[in-house]
C-alpha cells in the first residue's frame, strides 16, 4: 500500500482472552501489524494501532469451566498475561483494550445492532440449535464437536473448521457431541436473529475488487462468495456477552454473537484511545469515518472469513462506517522439535512456544522477531524449529549484522575519533560509488517490499545488504590501508558509517530494541525512511553499541 492518506488505522485481531500467548499468535496478526506500524511512523505517517482481548463467546465460557473461574476471571486475567507478552517483544498497541471492559463497547456493539435491526436487515426465526439434555443448556459454537460436512475432517469446533476455514452450523457439523458432557447433542427450537448476508453479496464482491491482500486470501474469499452468501445468526443462547438489545420477549436472556461483538471491538477500542488521548471519544470518527484515513486490519488465516465477508457485510449494512483498504492474513505456523515430526501448535498436547516462557527465560525479544519474520507464513504455513532460531541468531544477527555494526564503530572509535570525519572527495572511488548506490537500491526495494506488506522479503533484503557491507569493508579493508593511508581509510569508513544508518533506520520496524542502540550510536533521535540513504554529517558525535546479539549456544 502506498499512498498520500493522511492517517492510518491498523488493527491486530483481537485475541480471545482463554490462554497465554505462543510464536503462532505473534507470528500471525501481531508482529507483522507491528512491523507495518513501525514503518508508517518511520514515513511520518499518523497511525493509531489498536488491539484489545476478545472476552466474550464459548472459548472463555469453556476455559472458565475448565479452570472453576467465572468467564469475567478468566478474561480479565488472560487479558493481562497477553498485554505483559506483546509489551515484552516490543509489540507496542496505542490501546489495548478489552471487549468486556472498555466502556463503550456494549452499547457501541448494541447501537450498531440496532442500526441494522432498524434497517430491517435481521430476520427473527425459530430455528434449530443443538442441545445439551444432561445439562439443560443450548449449545452454540465451541459447546459441539463434530464432522465437517465440507471436508470430512472429524473433532471440529461447532463454528468453525480448522482445516477448510468453513464456518459450520448445525446443518453442517455432522454427528454432533457436547463438549460439556461428552454425550450425542440433541436439537431443540429456539429464536434467534439472522443477519442476511445475501443482500451484501454484491457490496462484499465490489468491495473485494479493490481492498488489498494476499493473493492466496483474494482467491480464498473469491470461492467463498462463489458459494453464495447465508443468512447467518448474530445472537446466542449463552449467559456470557453483549445482552441483545431488543424490547422482545424472546430476547430475553440472549446475547450478541461474539463475531459480531468482536470485530466492533476495534471501533470501541479507538473511541478508548481518543479518550485516552484527552479527545472527545466521538473523534473516533476521524479514524473511522474520515476520508483521510485508510484502515488496516491484520489477522490470522482462520478469521479471514470474518474479516473479509461478514465484517464487510455488517459494515454496508450499517452504512456510516469506511470500508476497509487491506486486510493481511497470515498462514498458520507450524512448530518441529528435534528428533519429531512437524505438528500443529497446541496447547492441549504441549507443543507450544509459549511468549511468557521465551521472555522469563531472558530470550531476546528482537530475536524472536528476527526469527518470526524470517519464516513468516505469509504465503503457506511454515514452520517454527527451535535450532533454527540458534543458527539464525548466531550467523544472521551476531556475525553478519551485529559484527558489521560493531567492527566499523569500534574501529572508527578507536583510530579516528568520536566524529564522523571529513574526508576528501577525490579520494572516492568507483568502488565506494558503487557501494553507495547499494544503499539507494536497498532503500527504493525496501520501501516498495513494505508497502506490499512483504515483511519476509523486506528482511531478506536488509540480510542481503549486511552481506554487501560486510563484503565491502572486507574488500577495502582499512584496518590495512590505515597504516599507510589514513584520508582513504576515512572514506571507507565513512561510507560503513552511512551503511550503518541506513542499517539503524530500517531495522527499527523489524529489530526495535536494537536499532534503538544502533540509531543512539549515530546521535539518531528520531530516524527518518526516506532520508535513511542520505549521508551523515561530518562531526556527527558516534559511540560503540557494545555486543548487539550474543551468540546462543
Ligand atoms: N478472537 C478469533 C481468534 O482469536 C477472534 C478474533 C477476533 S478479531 C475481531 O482467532
Ligand atoms: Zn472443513
Amino acid at each position: 500500500m502506498s499512498s498520500d492518506k493522511k492517517r492510518v488505522l491498523v488493527t491486530s485481531g483481537l485475541p480471545y482472552s482463554n490462554g497465554r500467548l505462543h510464536v503462532g499468535h505473534i507470528a500471525g496478526a501481531y508482529l507483522p501489524a507491528d512491523i507495518y506500524v513501525r514503518y508508517l511512523r518511520l514515513t511520518g505517517r499518523e497511525v493509531s494501532f489498536v488491539c484489545g482481548s476478545d472476552d466474550h463467546g464459548v472459548a472463555i465460557m469453556l476455559t472458565a469451566d475448565k479452570e472453576g473461574k467465572t468467564p469475567a476471571e478468566v478474561a480479565e486475567h488472560y487479558h493481562k498475561l497477553q498485554k505483559a507478552d506483546f509489551e515484552g517483544l516490543g509489540i507496542h498497541f496505542d490501546v489495548y483494550g478489552s471487549t468486556s471492559q472498555t466502556k463503550f463497547h456494549a452499547k457501541t456493539s448494541q447501537d450498531f445492532f440496532l442500526k441494522l435491526f432498524e434497517k430491517n436487515y435481521f430476520e427473527k426465526k425459530v430455528t434449530r440449535q443443538h442441545y445439551d439434555e444432561s445439562k439443560q443448556v443450548f449449545l452454540p459454537d465451541r459447546y459441539v464437536k463434530g464432522t465437517c460436512s465440507f471436508c470430512g475432517t472429524p473433532d471440529q469446533n461447532g463454528d468453525q473448521c480448522e482445516n477448510c476455514g468453513k464456518v459450520l452450523d448445525i446443518d453442517t457439523l455432522k454427528d454432533p457431541i457436547s463438549v460439556l458432557s461428552g454425550k450425542p447433542a440433541s436439537v431443540r427450537e429456539t429464536t434467534h436473529w439472522f443477519l442476511d448476508l445475501t443482500q451484501f453479496q454484491g457490496a462484499v464482491e465490489k468491495w473485494l475488487q479493490h481492498a488489498e491482500m494476499r493473493d492466496t486470501t483474494k482467491n480464498y474469499v473469491k470461492s467463498l462468495l462463489a458459494q453464495g452468501l447465508v443468512k447467518r445468526s448474530m445472537t446466542r443462547d449463552i449467559s456470557w456477552g453483549i445482552p441483545v438489545p431488543l424490547d422482545d420477549p424472546e430476547a430475553k436472556g440472549k446475547v450478541l454473537y461474539v463475531w459480531f461483538d468482536a470485530p466492533i471491538g476495534y471501533i470501541s477500542n479507538t473511541m478508548q484511545l481518543c479518550e485516552a488521548r484527552g479527545q472527545k471519544p466521538e473523534q473516533y470518527t476521524e479514524w473511522w469515518k474520515s476520508p483521510d484515513t485508510e484502515i488496516v486490519h491484520f489477522i490470522g488465516e482462520d478469521n479471514t472469513i470474518f474479516h473479509c465477508v461478514i465484517w464487510i457485510a455488517m459494515l454496508s449494512a450499517e452504512g456510516s462506517f469506511q470500508l476497509p483498504k487491506a486486510v493481511v492474513v497470515n498462514q498458520f505456523l507450524n512448530i518441529k522439535f528435534p528428533d519429531k515430526e512437524v505438528e500443529k501448535i497446541s496447547k492441549s498436547r504441549g507443543t507450544a512456544v509459549w511468549i511468557g516462557d521465551y521472555l522469563a527465560e531472558g530470550g531476546n525479544p528482537d530475536v524472536l522477531r528476527y526469527y518470526l519474520t524470517a519464516i513468516a507464513p505469509e504465503k503457506a504455513r511454515t514452520v517454527y524449529k527451535p535450532e533454527d532460531l540458534q543458527l539464525r541468531n548466531n550467523t544472521d544477527l551476531a556475525n553478519t549484522l551485529g559484527n558489521f555494526v560493531n567492527r566499523i564503530l569500534s574501529f572508527t572509535l578507536k583510530h579516528v575519533g568520536s566524529q564522523v570525519p571529513e574526508i576528501d572527495s577525490s579520494l572516492i572511488s568507483a568502488e565506494d560509488r558503487k557501494f553507495a548506490d547499494c544503499l539507494k537500491s536497498a532503500l527504493a526495494n525496501l520501501t516498495e517490499q513494505m508497502n506490499q506488506f512483504a515483511f519476509k522479503s523486506a528482511l531478506e533484503t536488509i540480510m542481503e545488504f549486511s552481506r554487501e557491507c560486510n563484503r565491502y569493508v572486507d574488500e577495502r579493508a582499512p584496518w590495512v590501508t590505515r597504516k599507510t593511508d589514513m584520508e582513504r581509510t576515512k572514506v571507507t569508513l565513512v561510507y560503513s558509517l552511512n551503511a550503518i544508518k541506513l542499517l539503524g533506520t530500517v531495522l527499527t520496524p523489524f529489530l526495535p530494541f536494537a536499532a534503538e542502540k544502533i540509531n543512539g550510536c549515530l546521535s539518531i533521535q528520531k530516524p527518518n525512511w526516506e532520508d535513511a540513504a542520505q549521508p551523515l554529517k561530518s562531526g556527527t558525535e558516534i559511540s560503540a553499541p557494545g555486543i548487539l546479539f550474543s551468540k546462543m549456544e
